[in-house]
């Protein structure tokens, strides 16, 4: 079944010169097609359209600040089964208890700077690509 998701490689992956080892993990799957690739330093607004589920834990704040500190480069990766696949090449969100082998658990130590994001569902998939993408068709 083919699907598209949104990735984010967050501002430490670009800082620390990490995005071509990354993106080069996801187009290493058999199929998998770049849909959009953008490079772009995110604005407080569409963090808090992101990560609404989150805004007002704890986390919140320090995220946002983070998400903002620098670039991200934002990509669509289309083909199948990627919002699992894509999933499972990164790993849980604590990088220390990512499995090696797994971008979070190859190169991330602190769950806030853990590299990669990748939707989590189809559904957020849709609803994340139109505050990314809204020109995507
Ligand atoms: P994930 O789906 O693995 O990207 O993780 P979540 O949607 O649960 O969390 C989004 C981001 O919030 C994580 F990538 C990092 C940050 N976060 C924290 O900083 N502390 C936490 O306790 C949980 C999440």
């Amino acid at each position: 079944m083919s699907q598209r998701t949104l990735v984010l490689l967050k501002p430490d992956a670009v800082r620390r010169g990490l995005v071509g080892e990354i993106l080069g993990r996801i187009e290493a799957k058999a199929g998998w097609t770049l849909g959009a690739l953008e490079l772009r330093t995110l604005e407080r607004d569409t963090l808090e359209q992101h990560y609404a589920e989150h805004v007002g834990k704890p986390f919140y704040e320090p995220l946002v600040e983070f998400m903002s500190s620098g670039p991200v480069v934002a990509l669509v990766v289309e083909g199948e089964r990627v919002v699992e696949g894509v999933r499972r090449l990164t790993g849980p969100t604590d990088p220390i208890a990512a499995e090696p082998g797994s971008i979070r658990g190859d190169f991330g130590t602190i769950t806030r700077e853990n590299l990669i994001h990748a939707s989590d569902s189809e559904e957020s998939a849709e609803r994340e690509l139109k505050i990314f993408f809204p020109g995507l068709a």
